[in-house]
């Protein structure tokens, strides 16, 4: 019964969604959450701390943070895991130097028990930029095919177009069907 009425309840788009968003500075996440808030791109400063906004998109309603990537703000990212269905990884797909630093905070995130059922969204950004990584390589340098635990999508996309962000929500939707 409890199930039934949560189905139900989530067919009239109550139920909300949580969502964190992670990744280094400079990767484009803040400009990525804007796109999906307003459908376009928002001129954007560091964030300090977090932002938070409710985005509805194809009746389903997500509470995105937005989390600041810098050193001294990574360690309280866990601070934010509690209650979290998604996490969206954003990678600055250009940031070759940095990539083995996403990786360590990728898998510091992955063991934490707040996030052992959380489902990783993976996006590859700024592909608009030449020489950026492709998807494949940076699946190769993450070594994504290790993650047992979580399930995970990689996504490529530019934040500034809006191209590819869809895709990578349309994933996060065919997961909440499936469950
Ligand atoms: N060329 C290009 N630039 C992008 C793209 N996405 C974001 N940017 C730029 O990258 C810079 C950083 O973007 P932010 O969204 O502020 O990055 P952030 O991940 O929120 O950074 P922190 O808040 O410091 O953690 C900005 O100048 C954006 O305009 C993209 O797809 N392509
Ligand atoms: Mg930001």
């Amino acid at each position: 019964m409890g199930l039934l009425f949560t189905k139900i309840w989530s067919l009239f788009g109550n139920e909300e969604h949580k969502i964190v968003i992670v990744g280094l500075d400079n990767a484009g996440k803040t400009t990525i959450l804007y796109q999906f808030l307003m459908n376009e791109v928002v001129h954007t400063s560091p964030t300090i701390g977090s932002n938070v906004e409710e985005v509805i998109w194809k009746n389903i309603h997500f509470i995105m943070w937005d989390l600041g990537g810098q050193q001294s703000l990574r360690a309280a990212w866990s601070t934010y895991y509690t209650n979290t269905e998604f996490v969206i990884l954003v990678i600055d797909s250009t940031d070759r130097e940095r990539i083995s630093l996403t990786k360590e905070e990728l898998y510091k995130m992955l063991n934490h028990e707040d996030l052992s059922k959380a489902a990783v969204l993976i996006y590859a950004n700024k592909q608009d930029i030449k020489n950026s990584m492709s998807p494949v390589e940076i699946s190769n340098l993450l070594d994504l095919t290790s993650i047992k635990k979580q399930q995970w999508h990689i996504q490529s996309c530019c934040a500034l177009t809006g191209e590819g962000l869809y895709q990578g929500l349309e994933w996060i939707y065919s997961h909440l069907k499936r469950k």
